[in-house]
């Protein structure tokens, strides 16, 4: 596989500007290109990417979106005086035009194009192109909101065309609906197009009724297209998120793309002008981080939006930093989707249940007494406006005030969620040394824990046990594995042990005496744990074939009845719909994964559990494997050092038996775990 991550950009495009005054055109300036990059340079992340030159898109490539009579008219716009220009750009809805304005674009086109061929060719893995103009609003006959050329789109027919792929992904996290990317493949099921945006009711520009989440596509592309619209400002991390567990990644696990393209607009972030939005940076790396899993990775990140320009710049940082496969920052605020943002899923959920296997059982239906566009409900609108309270914009602060008050924000925000990296990713503590050689783990550990304090650790609950010399080995490496995770020498760890429950319980004991607030404990397979959970320190979730008798479930122990289909991966419904919610809700600091006997998940299942969840714990993962197959701990450390994209194997829609059980479980949980929500009801 592919390793690396591409940056393309250059000064040029820097020369489009604005020359009149225009308010609705004044924020899409030079700068944004310029901050952006000078903070990529601050962080030392230009150093680490390969830099690929821009070039400009050729006519014909340019064609493959645009008519030739739209294109003749960009063309004319280079030899226009101001006045001209002007008037060119009055025929468009919040266009400018400058002398310059036709060649960015093209460069704005043939760097996205570098980028897919970057990819493509496997000269890098992923990568990002900072371009202006942007290009998701513009349209075969027409500029619109900033766009002039369709960047994104037009990316995607060359890929098609150029590359003879079959199924591209578009995620357009941009805070406004690419009413132009739907409109160019509204009947093509061959590009699956999903866009967030705000849309208060179709208050919000470009205020169009096929913004909702009804518009799914049309003829034989039914099904690839969907809108979440956003009907209140102030949405922000846990709503995003929420948006991705319920709606885009079940579906884009199912479509199974062969390349990814973001329409990377980060008006969708804190403080931006447009937006009103209230997600942080770090939001965008795990957006990234997930998106990461698909298409083996070939991920194309295009800029679109994003006005302010201190959170755009820290934003694109850190969807860098996740491209780059850096340890994430944990993702700030409560971790709960407010009314609104489950109301939009839950309608977009309803709307796609004729075309996704994985929403067959759902029986979402609209909920049309909310959504609908009834005076009474505008009205309503005015007293509470902002979707989670706190950011309601205090009366009287004019939009200099707000952005300057972000400023300060991100300030400390970002000293702290930065932290030093661990300098090595994976330390590894397994049984036989002949093992060890086939691992792909940067650091091999040898006992290190003084024996008399780990006797006395473990004598606390099996005194038995201490006399036990090949136990106490094999713990002394699990903790000195363990050791390294916590003084952040390494990220994250894999420890063989034959004694996998009682490992883990000295794991726990080890992990709480060092001060843990939140361990996240999943044990994949059949095994009890000596260990009682009161106080929230810990979460348990188990996820094993036999049926749970008398044992019910509680907020801090889940279990989970699961079967894992034989060949293909059934697991996408439960990790995206159960796992990846909880553990999020509840925001670890470390996570233990126990690979124990008779697991009901196979090592495809077991490889997306692992990578899904290294977004969180700034990565701290700890995995105690039982069983000594070789194959299992290759596919764990793989997983764990994401050297490579894992293979998750071929997609497979769950039976209804298990979805119906992880919806039970959903419906008894979602009131203490509140990433569960995507639906208003019960
Ligand atoms: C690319 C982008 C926004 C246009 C807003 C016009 N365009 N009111 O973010
Ligand atoms: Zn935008």
């Amino acid at each position: 596989m592919a390793s690396g991550t591409a940056l393309i950009y250059d000064d040029e495009m820097t020369s489009h500007k604005l020359l009149w005054d225009d308010p609705a055109c004044n924020i899409e300036v030079p700068e944004r290109l310029l901050t952006t990059y000078e903070q990529l340079k601050l962080y030392h992340l230009v150093d680490r990417c390969v830099r690929v030159p821009v070039r400009e898109g050729t006519e014909e490539e340019i064609m493959l979106v645009h008519s030739s009579e739209y294109l003749e008219v960009v063309q004319s716009t280079q030899a226009m005086t101001e006045e001209e220009l002007q008037r060119v750009s009055e025929n468009y809805d919040a266009v400018y035009f400058h002398p310059s304005t036709y060649h960015c674009a093209k460069l704005a086109v043939g760097a996205t194009l570098q980028l897919v061929d970057s990819v493509m060719s496997g000269k890098v893995c992923n990568g990002i192109a900072l371009v202006r103009p942007p290009g998701h609003h513009s349209q075969r006959n027409a500029a619109n909101g900033f766009c002039v050329f369709n960047n994104v789109a037009i990316a995607a027919q060359y890929a098609k065309k150029r590359y003879g792929l079959q199924r591209i992904l578009i995620v357009d996290w941009d805070v406004h609906h690419g009413q132009g990317i739907q409109y160019i493949f509204e009947e093509d099921p061959s590009v699956l197009y999903f866009s967030w945006h705000r849309y208060e009711h179709q208050q919000f520009w470009p205020l169009l009724r096929e913004s909702d989440y009804d518009a799914v596509g049309q003829g034989k592309g039914k099904g690839f297209n969907i809108n979440v619209p956003w009907n209140k400002v102030g949405m922000g991390n846990s709503d995003y998120l929420a948006a991705f567990f319920h709606v885009l990644l079940p579906v884009a696990f199912e479509f199974v793309p062969e390349l990814i393209l973001v329409s990377s607009g980060y008006d969708s972030g804190i403080g931006d002008p447009e937006g009103h939005m209230d997600a942080t940076p770090e939001c965008f790396a795990h957006l990234t981080h997930f998106l990461m899993q698909l298409a083996d990775g070939r991920l194309c990140a295009v800029l679109e939006g994003g006005y302010h320009l201190k959170s755009l710049s820290e934003s694109v940082c850190m969807t860098v930093k996740a491209l780059l496969r850096d340890p994430l920052p944990q993702i700030s605020g409560e971790m709960a989707p407010c009314l609104s943002a489950v109301e939009s899923i839950q309608n977009v959920r309803a709307a796609h249940i004729p075309y996704w296997k994985c929403l067959m059982y759902e029986e979402e239906t609209p909920i049309e007494d909310v959504s609908t566009k009834s005076q009474q409900m505008m009205e309503a609108q005015l007293v509470q406006t902002s979707a989670h309270s706190t950011v309601e914009q205090a009366a009287g602060t004019t939009n200099t005030d707000e952005a300057i008050k972000t400023d300060k924000f991100l300030e400390s925000h970002m000293k702290r969620i930065l932290f030093p990296m661990p300098p090595v990713k994976t330390a590894a503590a397994v049984i036989s040394k002949a093992d060890a050689h086939l691992l792909p783990v940067s650091v091999q550990v040898e006992n290190e824990m003084n024996e008399q304090e780990l006797k006395a650790l473990v004598s606390r609950f099996d005194a038995e046990l201490v006399g036990e010399e090949k136990v106490i080995v094999s713990l002394q490496k699990m903790v000195a594995v363990l050791d390294k995770i916590l003084m952040k020498a390494v990220c994250n760890g894999i420890v063989e042990s034959s004694v996998a429950s009682v490992s883990t319980t000295v794991a726990l004991k080890h992990c709480f005496d060092s001060g843990l607030q939140r361990v996240l404990c999943i044990i994949v397979g059949d095994m009890d744990l000596e260990i009682d959970l009161d106080d929230g320190k810990l979460l348990l979730m188990n996820i094993c074939q036999k049926q749970q008798t008398e044992e019910t479930n509680s907020k801090y122990r889940i279990s989970l009845n699961w079967k894992e289909g034989a060949e293909r991966n059934t697991s996408f419904y439960a990790v995206l719909g159960i796992i990846l919610p909880v553990a999020y809700s509840y925001q670890p600091d470390l996570i233990i994964i126990v690979i124990g006997p008779n697991r009901s998940l196979g090592e495809n299942g077991i490889s997306l559990l692992i990578s899904l969840l290294k977004g969180l714990a700034e990565s701290r993962i700890l995995v105690v494997v039982q069983d000594t197959e070789i194959k299992l701990l290759q596919t764990v450390a793989t997983a764990l050092t994401g050297v490579s994209t894992p293979d998750f194997g071929v997609y497979a829609p769950a039976s209804q038996e298990s979805v119906l059980e992880i919806k039970q479980l959903r419906r008894q949980l979602k009131k203490e775990w509140k990433m569960l929500q995507c639906s208003v009801r019960d």
